[in-house]
């Protein structure tokens, strides 16, 4: 049996996944934790290194890194890649169309990552609760979603604020992760 067969094996026992969650500065990620967290989301500061919060969802144990995501910290994003499971993220969809554009190359760049090639994608097209918030399908067409044929992706709408469909998001990753680490005997 491999390492990686052994370690996958001791994963599984414990029901453990690692999630990384990415995004520009601004776009929600803490306030997502929080809220899926059950905290207290009325002030957040900006995330200068990160927070990492455990959760149970589903009977698994999640272990959910919030990275900041300034522009002058996102070259340490990558001390933070090894062993991830599931690679959330956050979009601020009321941004402005050139931080979307941001948004969109510097998840293109993540993606060519060698340490995340098998985590499952889970993109939140965070803040529909704002009028000016572009749609899910506007976030899946500005980020270019349809090309990426080397992960698992898929899209949710949310909002951090309402807490709508949070937990939907969450739900597909865990099982997408799951079942594609978990189920192998
Ligand atoms: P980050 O961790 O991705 O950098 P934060 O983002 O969680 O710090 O959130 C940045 C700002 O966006 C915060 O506002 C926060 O309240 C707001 N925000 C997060 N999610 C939502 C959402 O779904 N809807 C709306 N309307 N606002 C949201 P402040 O004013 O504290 O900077
Ligand atoms: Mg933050």
């Amino acid at each position: 049996m491999g390492l990686l067969t052994v370690l996958k094996k001791i994963k599984a026992k414990e029901k453990e996944m690692r999630l990384l969650m990415l995004g520009l500065d601004n776009a929600g990620k803490t306030t997502i934790l929080k809220r899926i967290n059950g905290e207290d989301i009325s002030s957040i500061s900006p995330t200068l290194g990160f927070n990492i919060k455990t959760l149970d969802h589903n009977g698994f144990k999640l272990n959910i890194w919030d990275v900041g995501g300034q522009k002058s910290i996102r070259s340490y994003w990558r001390n933070y890649f090894e062993q991830t499971d599931g690679l959330v993220w956050v979009v601020d969809s009321a941004d402005r169309p050139d931080r979307l554009e941001d948004c969109r190359r510097e998840l293109a760049e993540l993606l060519k990552e060698e340490r995340l090639a098998g985590a499952s994608l889970l993109i939140f097209a965070n803040k529909q609760d704002l009028p000016s918030a572009l749609t899910r399908a506007q976030i899946a067409e500005l980020l270019d979603l349809q090309s990426i044929k080397t992960h698992h992706w898929h899209i949710e709408a949310c909002s951090a604020v309402t807490g709508d469909n949070l937990l939907k998001g969450m739900d597909w990753i865990v099982d997408d992760i799951a079942a594609r680490i978990f189920m192998l005997e």
